[in-house]
């Protein structure tokens, strides 16, 4: 099925972008009787299938469940409550629960995404699949149009407000006025190869690994299913990698003393992600918002992604329900420097996971031992490691009281 009901020529809130983001604002706000369109300009078998992230944050699981999206979560996820760390043949783990009191979820976006369209679809909610957004115009008046393509054919929607929740390569960041819009960037040098894998899991949570041949994370999505990376250089052409040449190498990453085994199996998907940092400010302009990967990008060293989105659209929709419940827009006013706060949390988490557990081709043996220290000292340190826990189980997240 590539759409739900008929789309209006006229919403209250357009949302670009039927990925986290999207779906998730349009969850939120359809619940509490805000007017919605999402327009997707992909089919709908591909953003269910488009493998990405694994771990929902606790604030994340506690958006899902507060607002009867969690049935699929409670089903299929499985809690975690820590992390391994694996460096010089040494295993440590990271206990979240001990030190923060919270845990994590593992539940793949994938997963995320179907819930949320067969939400949106059983609501009878507006979605357009393979409707591509072309334009957005008149954002800084009181009814901002959307020009966009379903089925070769050229339509307009106006609304109220616009949220462009269409990911790094979408429209609305564009759109956004070159006066006074800031970017920030930073590009590794070097990207993760991932692999889906129908093997059981070797480990009951997730291993990060530190290692000489570069970094490797084990993770999962069912008892049955891994999700594996190991850090490639930038160029990496996937042909090079075949599947024998990936078990060994992540075999050597994660080696440790004793008797633990990588168990191997078939691959069934490949692929390489790109590292970068990436944050837009500001997350508005007139009556046009940016949510998610439209505005920021993290390395998925701390599992950040995905959570961010689903922390943005949040604060945005209830921003959105106050301002149409009451008439106050304070929220809506103070979203996008509410929001950065919190981007710029997990843009450090991030940005500091990934340069402690990786090896760059520029580092030195002093960088080395650097790297060996600070992973010794969250062994060794509950102020060090409490600061990883609270940073990889997400800060809390505001009240939901206007969402439930
Ligand atoms: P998304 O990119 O998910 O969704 C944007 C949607 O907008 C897409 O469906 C796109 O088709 C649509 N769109 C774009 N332009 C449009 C237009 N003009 N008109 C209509 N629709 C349009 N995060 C983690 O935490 N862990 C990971 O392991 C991880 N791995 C990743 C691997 C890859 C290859 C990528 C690209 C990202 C990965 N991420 C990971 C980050 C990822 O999960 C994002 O944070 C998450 O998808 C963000 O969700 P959205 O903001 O909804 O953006
Ligand atoms: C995943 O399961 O895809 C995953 C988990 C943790 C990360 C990144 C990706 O940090």
């Amino acid at each position: 099925m590539n759409q739900s009901a008929p789309v209006p020529a006229r919403t209250q809130v357009a949302i670009i972008g039927a990925g986290p983001a999207g779906l998730l604002l349009g969850h939120l706000l359809h619940r509490k009787g805000v007017d919605t369109v999402v327009l997707e300009n992909r089919d709908r078998a591909y953003v269910e299938r488009r493998q990405r992230a694994g771990i929902l944050e606790q604030g994340t699981v506690d958006v899902l469940r507060a607002t009867g999206a969690a049935a699929g979560m409670d089903a299929r996820g499985l809690r975690h409550d820590g992390i391994e760390l694996r460096f010089e043949g040494e295993s440590h783990r990271i206990d979240f629960p001990a030190l923060t009191g919270r845990s994590v979820m593992v539940y793949a976006q994938t997963e995320v995404v179907k819930d949320l369209i067969a939400l949106r679809l059983a609501a009878d909610a507006p979605l357009a699949f393979e409707a591509e957004a072309l334009d957005i115009s008149g954002i800084e008046g009181e009814s901002p149009q959307i020009t966009y393509k379903h089925c070769g054919v050229e339509h307009t929607l106006t609304a109220e407000y616009v949220v462009a929740c269409d990911g790094f390569h979408g429209v609305g960041r564009r759109v956004m006025p070159e006066a006074g819009k800031r970017t920030f960037e930073r590009v590794y040098p070097f990207s993760w190869l991932g692999v889906l894998a129908d093997v059981a899991p070797s480990c009951d949570e997730l291993i990060y690994a530190h290692s000489p041949e570069g970094f490797a994370l084990h993770s999962m999505r069912s008892p049955k299913v891994s999700r594996l990376y190991l850090q490639v250089p930038p160029d990496t052409d996937l042909a090079e990698w075949s599947d024998d040449r990936i078990w060994n190498s992540l075999a050597r990453r994660f080696a440790i003393d004793g008797d633990w085994k990588l168990e191997t199996g078939p691959i069934t998907e490949k692929g390489i992600t790109p590292m970068r940092s990436f944050v837009t400010e500001p997350m508005r302009h007139g009556q046009l918002f940016l949510a998610g990967d439209a505005a920021h990008i993290v390395p998925p060293t701390g599992a950040k992604g995905l959570n961010l989105a689903a922390a943005d659209v949040t604060l945005l929709a209830a921003a959105l329900v106050r301002r149409y419940t009451s008439g106050d827009t304070s929220d809506l006013d103070t979203y996008s420097t509410r929001a950065l706060r919190r981007i710029w949390r997990a843009e450090h988490f991030s940005y500091a996971m990934t340069s402690m557990l990786h090896t760059s081709p520029t580092d030195d043996a002093f960088d080395h031992r650097l790297q060996i220290s600070q992973l010794r000292h969250l062994t060794e340190s509950k102020s060090a490691a409490t600061s990883l826990a609270e940073n990889y189980t997400g800060l809390p997240l505001p009240t939901l009281t206007l969402l439930t």
